[in-house]
């Protein structure tokens, strides 16, 4: 059976408040592909209370999923209409979930996941660069524009925390990158039994294991918590400061677990601000009490970029 960690199925009356006729969206090509699932691009017209066409993702089930996999699917419908509307959260628009069919319909990221955007740029000083974030278009970042998107990301997280919702498998891969360069936390309701099972740990062709992102508690005894996900976003701030690369470079996998339970942790990588680096050495803190909330996290992000409080 699925765990949950947030409130029983939702009525049938939520439901009817987010159902969009399928007839109003067209699909078109596919830009993601999970272990059961598809992400289609898709125009839907008159959604969001807004008319006209919008650009949309849709998240479908693939042809022969079980019954099972409809049910994970609906689950991340009911997180996502249970966490409802957060600017660093992707955002629900509606769902099609009528004679059999499901599909999730939420905002598109123009630039697809983080890890991908991450690594189709490269940094430039804040000399180099005019005075306003650079994160779109022009290919180039600065540690600002970095700094920003781990402040988007740790804010989505202290709102998801604040829900007592856990996300279980935060990594750049999982966040997405909109318009203007705003990251947004997404996949958190996504196939927690999948992510388990022995699919999910078979190694990917890029070496990206998703025990590189998991606490030593996680490792040991599968325990997750918003102190487990703070772990991942220590991880997470390592992708972004090295725009993208895979975490423990030039170390064997089968050997990574072993030496992070005996304490060996990341070292700080290259142009990464020391505040950043010690932000992440507080994540890798073995005993979990011990390392920052997100709400810390998000403090001292915006501490660091001078933002009003
Ligand atoms: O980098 P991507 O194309 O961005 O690869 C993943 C893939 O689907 C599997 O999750 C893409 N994806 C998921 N949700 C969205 C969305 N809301 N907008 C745009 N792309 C999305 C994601």
């Amino acid at each position: 059976s699925l765990r949950s960690d947030f409130p029983s199925q939702l009525t049938d009356t939520v439901y009817l408040k987010w159902e969009f006729p399928i007839r109003k969206l067209n699909f078109g090509k596919v830009v993601g592909q999970g272990a059961f699932g598809k992400v289609y691009h898709a125009i839907a017209h008159d959604i969001d209370g807004k008319p006209g066409p919008v650009p949309v993702a849709v998240k479908t089930l693939k042809d022969g999923a079980t019954l099972e996999e409809r049910d994970i699917l609906q689950k991340e419908l009911d997180q996502l209409i249970y966490v409802g509307s957060h600017p660093n959260v992707i955002r629900l628009l509606g769902a099609c979930s009528r004679r059999g069919i499901l599909c999730i319909i939420m905002e598109y990221a123009v630039h697809g996941n983080l890890r991908e955007f991450l690594k189709a740029r490269h940094l430039v000083s804040d000399l180099e660069s005019d005075r306003q974030l650079c994160a779109t278009g022009t290919g180039v970042l600065r540690d600002a524009d970095l700094l920003k998107m781990a402040l988007d990301i740790a804010r989505g997280m202290a709102h998801l925390a604040s829900l007592k919702c856990i996300h279980r498998d935060l990594a750049a891969r999982n966040i997405l990158v909109l318009d203007g360069g705003v990251a947004k936390v997404s996949d958190f309701g996504l196939a927690r039994e999948a992510k388990e099972n022995a699919y999910y740990f078979k190694e990917p062709k890029d070496g990206r294991m998703p025990f590189k992102w998991m606490a030593p508690e996680t490792l040991l005894s599968g325990r997750y918590t918003s102190k487990s996900d703070v772990w991942s976003f220590g991880v997470l701030l390592w992708e972004i400061t090295t725009l993208g690369s895979s975490p423990y470079p030039g170390i064997p996998t089968d050997k990574i677990v072993t030496l992070v339970l005996r304490g060996y942790r990341m070292g700080k990588p290259p142009n990464c601000p020391q505040d950043i680096f010690d932000m992440m050495k507080k994540c890798w803190r073995p005993t979990p009490a011990e390392r920052p909330t997100f709400r810390d996290l998000k403090d001292t992000l915006e501490k660091l970029l001078q933002y009003p409080p």
